[in-house]
Parts: C-alpha cells; structure tokens; sequence
C-alpha cells in the first residue's frame, strides 16, 4: 500500500531543504517496510538534474525520531572522519545528509513527522535479490567494512532506537502472548506455523546465551543487513555504500551477517508464495562468507566466527515470528501490500528456516575452510 502522504506534501517538504534548482519530480519508492521513501529531482537553470531521496521517519515504530536522526548523524560523521584520516575499505560508507534550509539534517511536517534527505547515488541500485556471488560478496564486504568503520565510535553516544530490537527470547513470548490474546481472530489459520515455532523454542537463547557469558562481545552493529539495503554500481557491480542506519546500536555481529544471509542466500522474495522457490544457493552463501570475512575476519572471535551459520536459522526465525505477530495483531507494524501479506512473509520464511536446518552442515563447513583458508 502506498503511503497516505500526498505528492502536495512531499513537494513542501522538498522545498524546505537547501537544494538548488526547481522541483521537477517526485516518486515514491515502495520497497521499504518500515519509512515513507520519495525519490525527487531538482533542474538547476543550466539544465542540471540532480536526484535525492526524501524519507519520513516512521514514529509509531521510533519513538525518538529525534533519537533516531541524532544517531544517524553521529554515524555518518565517525565514518566520514575515519575515511577521510585513513585509506579504509570505502565500502562500508554511508550516504551524505543533505541539511534542511535552517541547517538543520531534518525538517518537521505539519503532522509532526520528521523528514530527512539524502544524496542520491547516480548509477547504483539496490537489489531485493542476489543474481551473482559476485554481488553477494560486494554486499557482505561492505557490512563487514562498516562495522569496522564503527567499532571505535563509542556506544554511549548512541541512543537504542528499538529497544531489544533482536531479543529473540522476548519476540518469543511477545509472539505468544499476541496467540494467547488473538485480538484479530486469526490465530486458527496459524497452527502450523505455530507448531514450527514452538519446536524451535529452544534455539532464540543461544546468541542471548553467548552475549550474557561474554563469548561474544557486544558491538556497534547496523542491525538491518537487508540485502537491499547496500547500493551497489550498476556498472562495475561493486558495493558502494550502505544504507539506512536507523538501528545503529549495540548488538551482535551475528545478527547483521544472518540477515545478509536471509536476504541473499535464496532466489526468491522476502514474500514468496510458491515455497518450492525458497533455496539455500551455497556459492551465493560461501560468496557471503568469503566477502564478510573479507572486512571482518580481523576483529571476529572464535564463538562469533563458529555461530556465523546458525545466526542466518536465527535471525530468519525472529524475522518469522515478528511477521507473524503483526498479522496476528492486525497489520500495525510492517507497511504491507495486501491482506495477508505479513502471513506470506512469515511462511517464506520458517520455509527458508527449514531450508537453512537442511544446510546447516554444509554451511558450518564452509565457514570453517574459509576461515582456516584465511589463516
Ligand atoms: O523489515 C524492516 O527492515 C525491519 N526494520 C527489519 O528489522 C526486518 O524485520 C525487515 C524484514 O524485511 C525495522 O523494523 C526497523
């Protein structure tokens, strides 16, 4: 479903950031779940387009909009400083805020919504799908590369813009106490997935488990890893910079690189309804991992290194069970396209769970010969 916002209103709020030139179109871009995305054009007077993405932030999932753009800044600056002081791996960059016209990174709506803007990249994209692991590789380098970018920035100056974001024991017992109430009446038709879940029950511990002994560090991390969201040149196929730092807090490396996998590692849709699509490629996940360890097998330790593999089961059983619990409480969290689109989602992805389970091995093994290879 598109937005309600009106092309009137993103207009206004074009022209209040410091763009030269005239507003020539504006289009909105649907593949996000969570913000309101515009893509604009400006026309300077000697004929020069220029393109830039307006984003409204969504403040019934970031209760701190303010939050949520403070962290972004502090982000993008502590790249951009780093970069600029060393020759580091570019790719872990992030994209340039462009300032409202009062110098400020963001501009109020009359709904009291937050807008931001940003350059927009000419000739890159973004992919919902992997084609080649060449692709795979780019995007992994270009994760890994920015949490190398952001270990040094300390985890004080950033706010938790979703708190347990990825407590998977807590999306857990949230999901159950969402079935227990069954406000929509839609937990009949959900037994099956529910069945799968419940089965699984023992596994949302394990990487709360290793954080809580002090196996696994807790670092800055970006907390979104779609694989959509790294923009990749279309020409030379390389990964250029990623995207939306909204989650950009402490949490476990474990987490992004599992949802790089979720994101890349089969052919099919996040969405997919004709499950026998929904595949685990190994050259796409070894390509994941060769790029991954490619920026990050430096600062990796050895519990975070062997649970690489199981955190891509994990974080797609969380994404699962979060999808399941916002059909089962009437659509309020992810923006969706029709009725039962959050159903959909969900089973992709325990199908995509169930695909990993059958891999696991083979991608346990993977990830130890990459990484005996590297030493
Ligand atoms: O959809 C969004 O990007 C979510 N982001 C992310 O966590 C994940 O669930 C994804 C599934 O495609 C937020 O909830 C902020």
């Amino acid at each position: 479903m598109s937005s309600l916002i009106g092309l009137e209103a993103v207009t206004g709020i074009a022209l209040k950031f410091a763009i030269e030139g005239k507003l020539t179109s504006a289009e909105e871009i649907e593949t996000g779940h969570i913000n309101s995305t515009w893509k604009v054009g400006f026309e300077t007077e000697d004929g020069e387009v220029r393109r830039f993405i307006l984003q409204r932030i969504n403040a019934s999932v970031f209760k701190d909009p303010m939050g949520v753009m403070r962290n972004v800044e502090r982000v993008t600056r502590h790249i951009n400083e780093r970069v600029m002081r060393k020759k580091e791996d570019v790719s872990g960059q992030t994209l340039a805020l462009y300032p409202g016209r009062d110098g400020r990174f963001w501009v109020p709506d009359e709904a009291d919504g937050i807008w931001r803007c940003y350059n927009f990249i000419e000739g890159c994209r973004t992919y919902d799908v992997v084609e080649n692991e060449g692709q795979a590789y780019q995007a992994a380098r270009a994760f890994g590369a920015f949490q190398d970018l952001v270990s040094d920035l300390s985890p004080e100056l950033l706010v938790e813009t979703i708190p347990g974001f990825h407590d998977t024991r807590s999306r857990y017992e949230h999901l159950m106490a969402v079935v227990e109430e069954n406000a929509c009446g839609r937990v009949a038709e959900v037994g099956e997935e529910l069945a799968f879940i419940r089965e699984r029950e023992g596994e949302v511990d394990r990487v709360l488990n290793l954080l809580g002994r002090g196996d696994i560090p807790l670092r800055i991390t970006h907390n979104d890893t779609k694989i959509n969201n790294v923009m990749i040149d279309e020409a030379s196929d390389e990964a250029v910079c990623v995207i939306d730092l909204d989650t950009v807090m402490p949490g476990s490396v474990l987490y992004d690189f599992g949802d790089l996998v979720r994101t890349a590692v089969s052919p099919a849709e996040e969405d997919e309804t004709e499950l026998s699509k929904i595949v685990v490629r190994m050259p796409i996940f070894e390509a994941l991992v060769d790029g991954y360890l490619s920026s990050a097998g430096g600062f990796l330790n050895d519990s975070e290194v062997t649970n690489l593999a199981f955190s891509a089961k994990l974080i797609t059983l969380e994404v699962a069970m979060r999808f399941l619990t916002d059909h089962l409480e009437g659509d309020r969290y992810f923006k969706i396209h029709h009725a039962g689109h959050n159903l959909e989602r969900c089973r992709a992805q325990l199908r995509l769970v169930a695909e990993l389970e059958g891999k696991m091995g083979e991608m346990e093994a993977c990830v130890l010969d990459r990484v005996k290879t590297l030493s």
